[in-house]
């Protein structure tokens, strides 16, 4: 059997607003189902029923006197919930879950963006999910300008949405730094390129998934 086919994989997937990270992941699991393997597509904050009514709490623009704690205790309450219900399940099974979104956009976000102590958000990282990690992510980066109008096109802004450009610089700095921190399990794609040029990396970085 090919060694990719043995045990479940954890993918994430990374990156500021409108970088590309849903309109990609399905591709990316069309790619990775033609070879026979079962594919589980999910999202934080939400990929349960559950996980979803918090997203709902935390993406409503009108809920705006939320305080920085109670957005990042909502975001691993989610966590909590989706892990144990959806993705440890199926990487169980031996399925590959693919997720957009994981707890390095809590670093980014409530950590970054929110500046929120980067300790605290470490403790309740190893609270919820004890040691477990992505095995890859895949962090599409690309100017906050760009990446907020592609966002903004799409329609109503959401809570996050909302904030100034320097939130999410820091977002975006945050997520560079982890890359960096943590070079085995990140891919960098450059997402301000076009959809077929970044399609054609993410080609490479998926045989790369494949073959280990
Ligand atoms: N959050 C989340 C936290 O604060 N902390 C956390 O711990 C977690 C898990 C989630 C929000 O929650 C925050 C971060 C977020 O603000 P969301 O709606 O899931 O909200 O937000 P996003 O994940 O940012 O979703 P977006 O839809 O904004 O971004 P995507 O998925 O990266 O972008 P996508 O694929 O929808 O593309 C946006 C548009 O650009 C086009 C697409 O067609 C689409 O129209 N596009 C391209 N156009 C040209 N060239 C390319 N290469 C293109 N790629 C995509």
């Amino acid at each position: 059997m090919p060694k990719h086919r043995q045990r479940g994989r954890f993918i994430t997937l990374e990156g500021g607003e409108g970088a590309g990270k849903t309109t990609n992941m399905a591709y990316i699991a069309t790619r990775l189902r033609a070879t026979g393997l079962t594919v589980v597509e999910t999202r934080e904050p939400g990929g349960a029923p559950l996980a979803e009514a918090i997203r709902g709490l935390l993406l409503d623009a009108s809920n705006n006197s939320m305080h920085p704690d109670t957005e990042l205790l909502l975001m691993f309450a989610a966590r909590s919930q989706h892990l144990h219900e959806r993705v440890y399940p199926a990487i169980a099974r031996g399925d590959w879950v693919l997720c957009d979104r994981f707890t390095d956009a809590t670093y980014a976000y409530q950590g970054g963006g929110r500046q929120l102590d980067m300790q605290r958000i470490a403790q309740l990282e190893a609270w919820v999910q004890q040691e477990f990690q992505p095995c890859r992510t895949l962090l599409f980066d690309l100017p906050v300008e760009l990446g907020l109008k592609r966002a903004g096109e799409r329609g109503a802004l959401d809570r996050f949405e909302r904030e100034e450009l320097a939130f999410f610089e820091r977002v975006r700095e945050v997520y560079l730094q982890r890359a960096k921190a943590f070079p085995d399990r990140f891919r960098v794609l450059d997402a301000s390129e076009a959809l077929a040029a970044v399609r054609a990396r993410l080609d490479r970085l998926i045989d790369e998934l494949l073959d280990v």
